[in-house]
């Protein structure tokens, strides 16, 4: 593989000071003149925020010079780019990432310190940057670091919200409320406003003979965040768009005193970028969420496609050489439509030129097989919003369909052969009329007196392939099938871990994986080892360096194996142990001045933290702690003494309309309250759910954990990436053969890992057949059951439905098997506590869990991408 490398060309610029002096004076300077303190109250007399603002200031000077440096030599160079299209960014904070990504945290640290402050203090004053749900958007967030490490010419491309993942308390009674995350109050220090990067984004209006006339147009301001790579001088580029009205507002309107119809437009304008909807993995069949699907991805492709003409004119035949758009989901999928509008409306290309060019440029990423995140909109929706998108989207599912036709038939010949039809012979295939165009003029779109005849083998067989198909449920109502639309308008297909892209082949792709197998990859996930290891567990950090005698390994994770002939060190265990307890204190102090609630440090800390959802299984999780509540109330004081202590903490967002997952919520919470203040328990058991989890409180969750839960049902949950984290910080593992545990368990040795449950080749037997005469259940599963239904927690009503839905099969059919996977899991909890009193043993295998995280470094996953999919190559440049 080719890597470009630096000449001696690039121009040298002025660079900021590194001298903690100079520094010092820089922050000084910016704290007068950008934050606008004055001088008399510099350096004592500010508040913390004002500090983190002219720090933050001062950093992006930084940020900018390297930056700039980057994307010029890029410019010059013309490799090919990658764009990463992304409704979600989960950045978190920047303040701490940036300076240690620079390697200017000493630097720094003196200077403010000169000044009588404390870098970790500033670092709490910056809000975070909350752009995404979870997973999808917290993988985006890692991706971007390691392409800007790994000297990747890409940039990510997204949504400039304006309210982030909603925030979340937890009121007196456990209830989870959602409030508005107002990020932008104090500023955001590190972005870029581009007022001279801005494209029109059109929606509604009508197509004529293939124009289209937009009904409502808004402009997208661009906003460039940079992302620094670590021990290199490179900087990439976040992009995100911001909506605005093309008119600054109606002022014959406002005049006439219509002052609501004079800022109308403003108002309609700026919502498309107001807030991130706030559900993960679940369908949102809002108009609005389209509008902003187009709106980013319109943007983004307008763009990169006047960069492209800028360099190469209508050369258009070169663009997949330099251009590859990775698609984050479903949600920028509408991309497919848009790349083509531009090719063939925009810069006048024909219908196979385009298409063509469209199949080399887009790849695209699945991230989960839940059937209710796979985004589906209503031809009717799609066609009123963007109806000549539609126009193509029908194009391009009746060729795809065409170009199926041979083989189809011949399918069904073969059928025949094997299997002779009735003696009614097969129909001949119907006139295919658009179906946009249908919907448009209103026509149900299947004729009533059809309706009774048998469907056509030839037709159906090609039907399961359609990009536009019947909803299942309404009959006559047509979706477009977004993932369809993705995967064959792709030239690349991924899941997310060895096992999800197993499944996506046999499950939801079958059809057209058996149609292009060499379109379908797996590219496993990772996470950044700098925040999630070196920055957030300095501690651990710091014996790692030392003990391998190299600084390298944030950057060359594979280096970790090195740790492995230290496992049985007693020596080392008992420093390792040592930095594990201090995360553990630092933790409690962190918990104690959010909740109140005191926590002890030395039992087993166990922790589960993502969204709360069925699937993933916080509900088991309680319901083993239900239990092991009863076991200690029922056990006399000298049985008690046999318990190993544990602290439980959760954390998770539920999305604001699940209301089983809001349920779940508040059965932790109601056994928080009872647990912790019950005598009898003391310090045995804790349970705590820390509210509002985001990025910061992982970063403090992660180091100290001893114990953590990736319990989903086998089978659905994609990969999975807080597992990777907290394997890199030497926490061990209970969890299902599921996602990414089990290539962790493949890393780690799956002895060293407490796994229980089905696997997911028993699931589906299960669901469909063993489940309604199972009768099996565990006592203590019941007697669990019955706790959360007999007010023991309080809210007795209130408890009901859930504890139905795992227990009395008429009334929920326990999808996600709480129930028969839960003996299972006791028994590998039971494992947990026999394991953990032998702290040597439990030491061990957390340093083999860090030695054997080397594969999870995004840095591996993105090279996986560019060499496999992208095919782009390190572009690193010259350090000045
Ligand atoms: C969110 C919305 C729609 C579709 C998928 C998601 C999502 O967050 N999926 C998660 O992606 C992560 C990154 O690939 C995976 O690790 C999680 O397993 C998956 O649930």
């Amino acid at each position: 593989r080719e890597v470009i490398s630096p000449s001696n060309g690039a121009s040298a610029s002025a660079k900021p000071s590194t001298d903690p002096s100079a520094v010092q004076a820089d922050v000084l300077q910016n704290l007068e003149y950008v934050v606008g303190a004055p001088s008399s109250k510099i350096p004592n007399g500010l508040d913390a925020s004002s500090v983190y603002r002219g720090v933050a200031a001062s950093v992006r000077e930084h940020l900018i010079d390297a930056f700039n440096r980057t994307q010029d030599y890029w410019s010059e160079k013309d490799p090919k780019f990658v764009y990463y299209l992304s409704a979600e960014f989960l950045m978190g904070r920047s303040l701490m990432n940036a300076v240690q990504n620079l390697e200017l945290t000493d630097t720094y640290s003196q200077a403010v310190k000169q000044l009588g402050y404390d870098l970790e203090t500033l670092r709490d004053a910056e809000q975070n940057a909350a752009l995404g749900n979870g997973g999808l958007g917290r993988l985006a967030a890692c991706f971007i670091d390691s392409m800007a490490t790994l000297n990747l010419p890409g940039w990510g491309y997204g949504i400039r919200y304006k309210y982030g993942m909603f925030k979340q308390a937890i009121d007196e009674k456990g209830y989870q409320q959602e409030l508005p995350d107002i990020w932008l109050s104090n500023g955001n220090p590190w972005e870029i406003p581009r007022p001279d990067i801005t494209f029109k984004i059109g929606f509604y209006g009508s197509v004529d003979n293939f124009k289209w006339s937009p009904g409502e147009t808004v402009l997208a301001k661009a906003y460039d965040n940079p992302i620094p790579g670590f021990k290199t001088p490179t900087v990439g580029n976040l992009r995100l768009w911001e909506a605005l009205p093309v008119a600054e507002f109606d002022l014959s309107a406002f005049n006439e005193g219509k002052y609501d119809k004079a800022v109308e437009e403003r108002r309609k304008a700026e919502d498309i970028s107001a807030v991130l909807y706030p559900n993960d993995a679940t369908e949102y069949g809002k108009e609005l969420r389209l509008k902003q699907q187009f709106f980013f991805v319109s943007a983004s492709l307008q763009d990169a496609v006047a960069r492209f003409k800028a360099k190469h004119g209508d050369n258009w035949q070169l663009l997949p050489e330099k251009a590859v758009f990775q698609m984050n989901d479903t949600h920028p999928t509408i991309a497919v439509a848009e790349l083509m509008r531009l090719l063939i409306d925009e810069q006048s290309l024909d219908w196979d030129t385009a298409w063509g060019i469209t199949q080399k440029t887009l790849a695209f990423t699945n991230h989960t097989v839940m059937p209710e995140a796979l985004e589906k909109w209503p031809v009717k929706v799609l066609g009123k919003l963007l109806p000549r998108h539609m126009e193509i989207i029908d194009k391009i599912d009746q060729i795809w369909k065409d170009s199926l036709k041979e083989k189809v038939l011949a399918q069904v010949e073969e059928m025949h052969k094997k299997n002779p039809p009735k003696p009614k012979a097969a129909k001949p295939l119907k006139k295919e009329v658009p179906l946009a165009a249908k919907a448009e003029a209103g026509e149900p779109a299947e004729d009533e007196d059809e309706e009774e005849e048998e469907e056509d083998p030839v037709e159906a067989a090609l039907n399961k392939y359609g990009i536009i198909t019947e909803n299942p449920w309404e009959k006559g109502v047509k979706l477009v099938n977004m993932a369809y639309l993705a995967v064959v308008g792709s030239k690349a297909v991924n899941g997310v871990a060895a096992i999800h892209s197993d499944i996506i082949k046999r499950t939801i792709f079958k059809d057209f994986y058996e149609l292009a197998p060499h379109k379908f990859q797996n590219k496993t996930n990772g996470v950044t080892p700098r925040r999630w290891l070196a920055w957030c567990n300095p501690g651990l950090a710091a014996l790692i360096t030392e003990t391998l005698g190299t600084d390298t390994w944030p950057n060359d994770l594979n280096l970790l194996t090195g740790l492995r002939k230290h496992a049985d060190d007693k020596e080392f265990q008992k420093k390792w142990r040592a930095i594990k307890h201090e995360n553990k204190a630092k933790l409690a102090a962190k918990i104690k001045a959010r909740t109140g609630v005191d926590l002890p440090t030395d039992p087993l800390y166990d922790i589960q933290i993502k969204r709360i959802h069925e699937y993933k299984r916080q509900y088991m999780n309680i319901l083993s702690i239900i239990y092991r509540y009863h076991q200690l109330k029922t056990a006399s004081p000298e049985e008690r003494k046999k318990f190993v202590p544990r602290v439980t903490i959760f954390g998770g967002k539920a999305a604001s309309a699940y209301y089983m997952a809001k349920k779940i919520v508040r059965l932790i919470n109601r056994v928080g309250m009872v647990v912790n203040n019950d005598p009898d328990v003391k310090d045995l058991l804790k349970v705590v759910f820390v509210p509002d989890y985001n990025v910061d409180w992982a970063e403090a969750l992660i180091p100290a954990a001893e114990l953590c839960q990736q319990i989903s049902t086998a089978g659905t949950e994609a990969s999975g990436t807080s597992n990777m984290k907290f394997q890199m910080n030497g926490c061990l593992i209970i969890g299902t053969m599921d996602g990414a545990n089990i290539e962790i368990a493949e890393e780690v040795g799956k002895e060293n890992l407490f796994i229980f449950g089905m696997d997911e080749s028993e699931v589906p037997a299960w669901r469909e057949s063993k489940r309604a005469e199972w009768k099996d259940y565990d006592p203590r599963f019941v007697k669990a059951i019955e706790m959360v239904r007999d007010g023991t927690f309080g809210d007795k009503e209130y408890f009901q439905d859930l504890a139905d839905s795992v227990y009395d099969m008429k009334k929920g059919n326990d999808w996600f098997l709480v129930a028969p996977d839960f003996a299972d899991y006791l028994r590998a909890q039971e494992e947990v506590d026999k394991v953990y009193l032998d702290q040597d043993e439990w030491t061990r295998r957390s340093i083999l869990y860090t030695a054997g995280s080397g594969f999870f470094s995004s840095d591996r996953t993105i090279k996986q991408y560019a060499d496999e999919i992208w095919d782009v190559v390190p572009v690193p440049v010259p350090s000045s």
